[in-house]
């Protein structure tokens, strides 16, 4: 009898739960739906990559004989949401039962429950075991710990998983490299061009789709050429393999003005949407170590990011919700001014960071984290408010891993579940592993006063303020006894000055 099979557009693998044990007359059921287009205005480029993407794989389902049932946004009788898009399936094709794989969000999990009641059919949810680890696992794992140390977890999965491991110790001796994975980039070093792929007709059809139904988005589509396939995706990862990855620990953190990738593998959106599985991406960064291509810190620093930290913050998002959402520790309340959204600022790293999210739908995580995300807790602007910017404007931005970066890595929203310290710092961070200070009309070197960098004013507006919340925190109390040690009016000043700074932001809401 024939079952069908939802896919949704971040679920784009032939290994897929719900696709798993597809048979002779299955059906598999893809819509593009305004609702998950608009439940946030997602960057252009987001949707188009997602679009093309989900076309791409459902050709390619046909190619290899299944049958495909694609509803596109702009068939005329879309209904524009997953609910009733199911339905008109569900009576087009008269189903024995439902097969979904559990979503990447709280929300349209709700609405899979809801399924259950309301359509004629069984549904059954599977796991997405795309994932190393499971949610009882991660929840056992976490049972009982009064802070989640992704560290600790990190060595469970490597145990787990054997990757990087020589028996029961891990290669090298040591779990954690990131030690030497620090250094600002040397002006002499050139991260190594990019492969670009063609738009093909699909994916012209979608840009249009998308430049005449969300063209008032957030974000540019101009010379798109991002992998939209599942060979084009194997490729890129191919070619950061080789060409990136032996640089990739070495300067990890660093940013330089004008070269948005470095040597990052920007690999994000190809594995969160299904193209690329984690676990082949961590198979085949192994083999680049074992056979003597990259070195350990490099390797090793990638795989915890995928193994250590994605698994991680996923366990996190699908323990903690719902109301992890609503998460505001520090009592945040300054709204996002509109500058995030225009990129209209003097403060270079900003202006930079947004400049390129505008045009590529991608920052790394250095600019994600102590750029952006510094400032935005530096500033104390609303949690709900800079989730919903971070949800819009980067391609890879699914609620599961969008959510806790935000509230529990830059905000320390959670106070402080996972993260040991908020990561707030001053422009002596931004101006050692960057090159913007140079390109910039403040100086990060200037405390008060004219031309003081505002990453300082707030830096020291942010400690004072929060000393009640923060000051029992012992990784903060050398912060608090420099803060301490300050001169009275020094501080007084610095805190003046940060309030003129942010009352001077423009937030209209407008955007
Ligand atoms: P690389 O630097 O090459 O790292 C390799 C891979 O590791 C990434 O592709 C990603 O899959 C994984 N990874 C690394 N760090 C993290 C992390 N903290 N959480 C989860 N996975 C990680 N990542 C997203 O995929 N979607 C998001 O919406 C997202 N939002 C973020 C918001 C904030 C505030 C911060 C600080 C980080 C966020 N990240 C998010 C994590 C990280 O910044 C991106 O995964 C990374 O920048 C993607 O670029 P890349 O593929 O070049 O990564
Ligand atoms: C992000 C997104 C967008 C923009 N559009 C669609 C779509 O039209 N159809 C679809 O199946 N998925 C889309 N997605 C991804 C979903 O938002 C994602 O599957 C859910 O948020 C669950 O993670
Ligand atoms: Fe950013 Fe301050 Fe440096 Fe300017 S001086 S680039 S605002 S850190």
């Amino acid at each position: 009898m024939a079952c069908l099979r939802l896919v949704l557009g971040d679920q784009l693998s032939r290994e897929l739960s719900a696709l798993r044990d597809l048979a002779e007359g299955d059906i598999v059921f893809m819509c593009e739906v305004a609702d998950e287009a608009n439940y946030v205005r997602h960057h252009q480029r987001k949707i188009a990559f997602l679009f093309s993407a989900m076309r791409h794989f459902a050709g390619d389902l046909r190619g290899r004989g299944v049958t495909v049932d694609y509803v596109t946004l702009d068939d005329e009788a879309n209904t524009g949401s997953f609910t009733d898009e199911l339905k008109r399936a569900v009576a087009r094709h008269g189903p024995t039962s439902v097969v979904v794989t559990e979503p990447g969000e709280w929300r349209v999990l709700q609405m899979m429950k809801d399924w259950r009641e309301t359509l004629d059919v069984e549904v059954e949810i599977r796991p997405d075991d795309r994932f190393l680890c499971d949610h009882g696992t991660f929840d056992a794992w976490a049972e009982g710990r009064k802070e989640l140390r992704m560290e600790y977890f990190y060595r469970e999965m490597r145990r787990r998983t054997g990757f990087l491991m020589e028996g029961d110790e891990p290669v090298e001796g040591k779990w954690n490299f990131d030690h030497q994975n620090r250094e600002p980039l040397k002006a002499r070093i050139t991260p190594p061009e990019r492969p670009t792929y063609a738009v093909d007709a699909t994916t012209r059809d979608v840009l249009d789709l998308v430049r005449s139904r969300f063209g008032n988005h957030f974000g540019t589509l101009d010379d798109f050429d991002y992998p939209v396939t599942r060979r084009q995706a194997l490729h890129y990862l191919r070619w950061f393999l080789n060409e990136a990855m032996p640089e990739f620990g070495t300067y990890q953190d660093a940013m330089r003005q004008g070269s948005p990738l470095l040597f990052h593998s920007h690999i994000s959106a190809l594995i969160n949407c299904g193209l690329l599985d984690p676990r082949e991406v961590c198979d085949r960064a192994e083999d680049v170590y074992r056979e003597g291509n990259a070195p350990i810190n490099a390797v090793e620093g990638f795989i915890r990011q995928i193994i250590g930290w994605r698994e991680f913050i996923r366990g996190v998002y699908w323990r903690e919700m719902p109301d992890y959402a609503a998460s505001n520790a520090l009592d945040a309340r300054r709204k996002l001014p509109d500058f995030f959204w225009t990129g209209d600022t003097e403060l270079n790293c900003l202006r930079q960071s947004i400049a390129e999210v505008r045009a590529s739908a991608y920052n790394h995580h250095i600019q994600r984290l102590m750029v952006i995300g510094n400032f935005c807790l530096l500033a104390g602007f609303d949690p709900a408010e800079v989730q919903e910017w971070y949800l819009t404007v980067y391609h890879d931005a699914y609620e599961w891993v969008e959510m806790p970066n935000v509230v529990g890595m830059i905000l320390y929203a959670d106070g402080g579940l996972f993260a040991s310290k908020p990561y707030a710092a001053s422009a002596n961070y931004i101006d050692k592993m960057s090159d913007y200070c140079g390109h910039c009309v403040y100086s990060p070197k200037t405390k008060t006063g004219e031309g003081a960098c505002p990453f300082n004013l707030l830096y020291w507006d942010f400690i004072a303020r929060n000393r009640a919340r923060l000051k029992g925190n012992p990784r903060l109390n050398r912060t608090y006894a420099t803060l301490d040690r300050m001169n009275e009016d020094k501080v007084a000043t610095a805190r003046r000055e940060a309030r003129a700074f942010l009352d001077g932001l423009v937030a209209t809401g407008d955007y």
